[in-house]
């Protein structure tokens, strides 16, 4: 039977939309203390993007949950793992019909699980009337995916790693709003086999120097909150490249499987990166689970990055993000 809360006025089914932003780590998640629960081995810091989003509606129909994206229907397991979270953690609810459009790239590395599991997280929270603080909703993104917890905020939010379910949840780092940060994204395809993060980061585990990775990020959080409420974008640049190349060295040095994401115009790219930052311009990258650089840099400066790497490398494309806002609902 289909609850009177589902229909309007006009008896068509309900529909519950919501939007949400990308991010990218400057203090990266590489790694679970407990996979059941999606519980990090470390805190991470993210930038919400402005031009990378999720558009996903849900809609209380058929008999089983169900997946579109960008129109075309997909693999729905995942989604209906998740669903059953929420499930568990909400109160029943009947099967959904679940309509995701990204507007992330899919070549530019830049995940879009984080934007798609927030705003599933947003739309069907909103859907079935469940009044949920942004914490309450990034504690039940992170089981999606956990770099999901981060998007519900605009502009810099803070995933505490936590000790338990409760406990791990992202909230606003209160940065100061007038940061002129941007992130220049250089994207270089790859035609090698793409390891997902949640693979990548159990291998990297492996690694003699994961340990070490873990210590040093907690100072590297500490000095991270610092720069930003100091306006220091080169510092922000500076520790966010030590994390991220610390970070992909464990890719490498991992005794099971070791592998890493870096192709050679990676590497090109990081090179212009180090020349630029020689000649005086605010340059520094940051990587993710695949070969595209992130250039962290200072709005003025953007430009200039972008003719520098379309000189140098003419045949990747360019996007440009600033910082973009939180969660939203239509
Ligand atoms: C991050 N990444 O902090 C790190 C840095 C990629 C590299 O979070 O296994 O898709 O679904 O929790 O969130 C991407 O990993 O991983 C990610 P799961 P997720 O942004």
């Amino acid at each position: 039977m289909i609850s009177l809360y589902y229909l309007n006025t006009e008896s068509k089914l309900m529909t519950s939309t919501a939007t949400a932003h990308t991010n990218i780590a400057f203090i990266k998640y590489w790694g679970k203390k407990d996979t059941l629960f999606n519980l990090p081995t470390t805190s991470s810091i993210s930038l919400t993007l402005n031009e990378f989003y999720t558009k996903t509606s849900v809609t209380q129909s058929g008999e089983t949950d169900q997946l579109i994206i960008n129109d075309t229907p997909a693999d729905s397991r995942r989604i209906h793992h998740f669903l059953n979270i929420l499930r568990e953690n909400l109160g029943d609810f009947p099967a959904l019909t679940v309509n995701s459009h990204n507007h992330v790239p899919t070549s530019a590395g830049l995940a879009s699980s984080a934007s798609a599991f927030a705003s599933l997280t947003a739309a069907v929270t909103k859907d079935i009337g469940a009044d949920l603080s942004l914490s309450q909703l990034s504690r039940l993104a992170r089981r999606g995916s956990g770099s999901a917890s981060r998007s519900f905020y605009d502009h810099f939010a803070i995933w505490h790693e936590g000790i338990d379910d409760q406990s791990s949840f992202a909230e606003s780092l209160n940065a100061p709003a007038n940061l002129p940060i941007a992130l220049v994204v250089a994207e270089i395809s790859s035609s090698a086999k793409k390891i997902g993060s949640t693979e990548g980061m159990n291998r990297a585990m492996t690694s003699p120097n994961y340990g070490t990775w873990v210590k040093n990020s907690a100072d590297q959080l500490i000095d991270m909150k610092r720069a930003i409420e100091n306006v220091d974008i080169e510092k922000i640049g500076a520790i966010a490249e030590a994390n991220a190349l610390s970070m992909h060295a464990l890719n490498l040095t991992a005794k099971r499987q070791p592998f890493t994401y870096f192709t050679s115009e990676t590497q090109q790219v990081l090179a212009l990166v180090r020349r630029l930052r020689k000649q005086g311009i605010l340059a520094f990258a940051t990587l993710d689970a695949g070969p595209n650089v992130k250039i962290i840099t200072h709005l003025e400066s953007a430009q200039q990055i972008i003719k520098e790497l379309n000189i140098t490398m003419p045949d990747i494309s360019v996007k440009i993000a600033t910082s973009g806002p939180g969660i939203s609902y239509d």
